[in-house]
């Protein structure tokens, strides 16, 4: 049984999530703006990754008789001043989510909830690499410094991340 307070705070971060997911879409919707494909599929298909961290969460509450309770998810920004700066506002967001996973795992040894601190554990390693990949393309942004060439490259390189629902995500299907 999770104390109230675990729950709320697992309930926030699903709600954080699914967040991250929606910034993710905007990001997308950025670059696709842009006619910059590559990138826009490199952001739906980590907003798809987004959408399978949130269901890690809701189906833990479930496993440990929760109740999952579904707030308002914030409005994402809808600009960025350039590609760069997407990808900066994204590593900065990463860094905010490993955070706050970070804080459920102090709650979850506060609480002695070992159950919890178990199911973090994959998010801690998660957020490791989310942190990586994302500042990776960060650096290779700045080496580009805005050269249409590069950056087209990168856009193509970007592009064999491909979203696993391209039916759904790329075509609206
Ligand atoms: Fe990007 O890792 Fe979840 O939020």
């Amino acid at each position: 049984m999770l104390s109230e307070r675990m729950l709320k705070a697992l309930n926030e971060q699903l709600n954080r999530e699914l967040y991250s997911a929606y910034l993710y879409f905007a990001m997308g919707a950025y670059f696709d703006d842009l006619n910059l494909e590559g990138f826009a599929s490199w952001m739906k298909a980590q907003a798809e990754e987004e959408l399978g961290h949130a269901l890690r969460f809701y189906n833990y509450i479930y496993d440990r008789n929760g109740r999952v309770e579904l707030k308002a998810i914030e409005q994402p920004p809808k600009e960025w001043e350039s590609p760069l700066a997407a990808f900066e506002a994204a590593y900065k967001h990463e860094q905010f989510i490993s955070k706050c996973i970070n804080e459920l795992a102090t709650l979850a040894e506060e609480e002695k909830d070992y159950s919890t601190r178990a199911f973090l554990e994959w998010f801690i390693n998660e957020q490791v690499e989310e942190e990586a990949s994302v500042k990776k393309i960060v650096d290779k942004l700045k080496f580009t410094k805005d050269n249409p060439q590069v950056l087209f490259m990168l856009d193509q390189e970007l592009g064999q991340r491909a979203p696993q629902l391209p039916n759904l995500l790329l075509q609206g299907g």
